[in-house]
C-alpha cells in the first residue's frame, strides 16, 4: 500500500517545520515508520534534518546567483524547479519504504498554493493517499478578523487542491486560556463568531461585514481548528487520529504489516 502523505502548509512562520519535526518524533516514538521531506528550496533550519531534502537538487541561493533574479523571483523559479526534480525526490522517498510521509512545504503559502507546479508535485509525490494540514498562526487567528481571513485562505487551498484537509492551530502554548476558548467557540458557533466580529472589526461598515460573513457561510468552510503545540508536544495524538479518520475511518495501521489493523 502507498504511504499516507501529510503536507504541512500555512502562512510564513506559522510553525510548519516545527510541527513536522515534532510529529515525526512522536510518530517514531509510537513505532510508526515515518519519513520527512523538505520541499522548501530556501529552508535554512539547522534543527530540521529531513530524510529527503529537495535542497539536494534545488537550492534557493544557487537559483538566485545563477538567474540574476531577486529574492521573490528566485523563490518562484526555485519552486518551479522543484517540480522538475520531483521524480528524484519521489525515488529517494520510495527507497525509505515509510508508512507515513510528512512533508514540510515552502515558507510562503502562496508558493505552495498558487503555483500550478504544486499540483504536479502533489500528484507525483503523494498520489491518492494525501492530506493537507493547514496551519493557523495563533498570533493572527486569535483576532476574529484574522480567524476569518485564515479560514478563507484555508478554503482557497482546499479549492485549489481538492484533497482532504484539516485546520491546525499551531503554537497554542503562546495563547492565553481565554483566547483558546474563543477559538474553540468560534469553531463551533457562527453566532459567537459573528458577535465577536461585530464587536471588534469594521465598526464603521457593519453592512459589508454582515454580507461578507453570510457569503462565507454559504461556502461552508471547515471552521474547526485542531489545537497543537510543537514546543509542548500537544495535540499530536489528535493530529494522528485525524489522519487515521480521513484514510482508514479510525482503523490504525498495523505497525508491523503497515496494513489496517486494530481500531483506535
Ligand atoms: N512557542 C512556540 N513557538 C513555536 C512553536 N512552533 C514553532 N515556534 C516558533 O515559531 C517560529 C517559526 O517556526 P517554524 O517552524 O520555523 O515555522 P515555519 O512555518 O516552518 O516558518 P517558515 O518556513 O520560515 O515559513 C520559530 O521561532 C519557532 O521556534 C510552538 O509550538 N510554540
Ligand atoms: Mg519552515
Amino acid at each position: 500500500m502507498d504511504p499516507i502523505t501529510l503536507y504541512f502548509t500555512g502562512t510564513a512562520g506559522a510553525g510548519k517545520t516545527s510541527l513536522t519535526t515534532a510529529m515525526k518524533a512522536w510518530m517514531e516514538e509510537q513505532g510508526y515508520s515515518t519519513a520527512t521531506v523538505n520541499l522548501d528550496p530556501g529552508m535554512e533550519d539547522p534543527s530540521f534534518t529531513p530524510d529527503v531534502d529537495v535542497r539536494e537538487w534545488v537550492k534557493l541561493e544557487e537559483v538566485m546567483a545563477e538567474s540574476n533574479l531577486g529574492p521573490n523571483g528566485a523563490q518562484i523559479a526555485a519552486s518551479d524547479l522543484v517540480a522538475v526534480h520531483i521524480s528524484s525526490v519521489r525515488d529517494a522517498l520510495e527507497s525509505l519504504h515509510a508508512d507515513y510521509v510528512l512533508v514540510d512545504t515552502p515558507g510562503q503559502v502562496e508558493l505552495f498554493a498558487f503555483r500550478e507546479s504544486s499540483k504536479a508535485i502533489l500528484e507525483e509525490l503523494g498520489g491518492d493517499r494525501s492530506m493537507i494540514a493547514f496551519l493557523f498562526d495563533p498570533m493572527l487567528a486569535r483576532f476574529p478578523s484574522g480567524f476569518v481571513s485564515l479560514i478563507l485562505l484555508s478554503a482557497t487551498v482546499q479549492f485549489r487542491f481538492g484533497l482532504p484537509m484539516m485546520n491546525v492551530l499551531s503554537k497554542t502554548d503562546l495563547l492565553q486560556p481565554v483566547e483558546k476558548e474563543n477559538l474553540a467557540r468560534w469553531g463551533e458557533s457562527r453566532d459567537a463568531l459573528a458577535e465577536a466580529i461585530s464587536a471588534t472589526s469594521f465598526k464603521s461598515d457593519g453592512m459589508v461585514t454582515t454580507e461578507f460573513f453570510r457569503a462565507l457561510e454559504i461556502i461552508e468552510p471547515n471552521w474547526v481548528l485542531l489545537p497543537t503545540s510543537a514546543r509542548e508536544e500537544e495535540g499530536l495524538t489528535d493530529l494522528y487520529a485525524a489522519v487515521q479518520q480521513a484514510f482508514l475511518g479510525g482503523e490504525e495501521l498495523d505497525k508491523d504489516s503497515g496494513k489496517p489493523g486494530e481500531s483506535l
